[in-house]
């Protein structure tokens, strides 16, 4: 293909740079409080992280799969086996992105492993070449907007207080959980409270299409979006929903990539992305679902998996990128942990955004002392 084929990205001609060592790195670093959402709640974040070093450079990727598959299929464990027996030995220095991601192809599934080898090499190239992430994907530094999603709660008033709490702090939209049993009563007592911020509602798949009458009762409260209401591994039922919705639905965990989201368009069931490079595979297929969005007019965000620091600022470069046009689940380090492997930690300045990190590769810098303190386990693969 052409340097100016419109169907490749600059990311796509970097080549893998050369390295010395590979290790994957188990972290858990407790939550200040649980984060619930419909199928689990989360005392703190267990993640396996990828470090690649070169000389005296050292790039990390983080896998976004918890330990357990209750949100998506992997988990830490699938990711580190698929990663140690498969993927790896497929990264070779030398050879383009574009060649890696064709080689990742012959694996199936496991995005989320895919993105955190890919997530590690593209900030190796970054690091190598001293420039900052969002400069490869091809995006100007700008400030992004924040966003928060707050967790299942015990009542209605509890939920109005951390809204409260989160408007106080000056986010750009609140998202709540959702299931059943906890949603119309929930999502009305925080309306009644704000009549007017930009809210949303996410219920990680515990709906059926029986439910539809039920949900259509939350078209009463001017929601941007409802994410995800049926079940994680469905496009069509969700396109059958929308039909009996005024409010946009939005997908989330069923986006593995490029062709459920082309087919989740056509077929009108997702008239909003939850972006999470992670579940998609990594940062390139991000862009080629960033472009087709547009390209159909469907808004796009940055959802999060409560990263520590090295996913966190991964999806602030991202939202760098244009045709990410809203708010996405990008909060502050302090709403999840005290303590958090990198430096600087993410802030809201007083209009409610978040600087991206300066410096090359993600920006921010790996504490090496934090990471021994929350360090579960290693393995060295190279
Ligand atoms: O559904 O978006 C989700 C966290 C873990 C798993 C799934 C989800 C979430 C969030 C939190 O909503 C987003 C964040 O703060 O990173
Ligand atoms: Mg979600």
């Amino acid at each position: 293909m052409s340097e100016s084929d419109p169907a490749t990205f600059p990311l796509e001609r970097e080549t893998v740079p050369p390295f010395d060592h590979v290790d994957l790195v188990t972290v858990r670093l407790p939550f200040l409080k649980p984060f619930a959402i419909s199928t689990a709640v989360w005392t703190c974040k267990e993640a396996l992280l990828l470090r690649l070093s070169s000389g005296s450079t050292v790039a990390w990727g983080e896998c976004v799969a918890d330990p357990d598959p209750f949100y998506a299929s992997e988990t830490t464990v699938s990711a580190a086996h698929i990663i140690r027996d498969f993927l790896l030995p497929l990264v070779e220095p030398g050879i383009t992105l574009s060649e890696l991601d064709s080689r990742f192809r012959h694996v199936r599934g496991h995005q989320m492993a895919k993105a955190t080898v890919e997530n590690a090499v593209v900030d190796l190239i970054a690091r190598t070449k001293d420039v900052p992430l969002h400069e490869l994907l091809g995006a100007p530094r700008k400030k992004v907007p924040s966003g928060l999603s707050i967790g299942l709660q015990d009542s209605p008033s509890a939920l109005v207080e951390e809204v409260a709490e989160a408007v106080g702090r000056g986010y750009h939209r609140i998202k709540v959980k959702v299931k059943k049993g906890k949603d119309i009563d929930y999502v009305s007592a925080v309306r009644d409270r704000f009549p007017d911020i930009p809210l949303m509602a996410d219920a990680n798949g515990d709906y059926s299409l029986g439910d539809a009458e039920h949900l259509a009762r939350l078209d009463a409260f001017s929601l941007m979006m409802i994410e995800q209401p049926l079940s994680y591994s469905d496009i069509y039922e969700h396109s059958i929903l929308q039909k009996s919705l005024a409010t946009p639905l939005c997908l989330d965990e069923s986006i593995h990539g490029l062709a459920d989201l082309v087919a989740a368009i056509d077929l009108g069931a997702c008239r909003i992305l939850n972006l999470k490079q992670g579940r998609v595979g990594g940062l390139l297929e991000s862009l080629r679902l960033v472009r087709h969005a547009a390209a159909r007019g469907v808004p796009v965000w940055s959802g999060g998996m409560d990263e520590t620091g090295i996913g966190r600022a991964v999806n602030i470069h991202l939202q760098t990128v244009e045709g990410i046009t809203l708010p996405g689940d990008t909060s502050e380090t302090s709403h999840y942990f005290e303590k958090d492997l990198v430096e600087p930690a993410v802030v809201l300045d007083d209009e409610g955004f978040i600087e991206v990190p300066e410096g090359p590769g993600f920006g921010a810098r790996v504490q090496l002392d934090r990471l021994d303190d929350l360090t579960l386990k290693r393995e060295r693969l190279k």
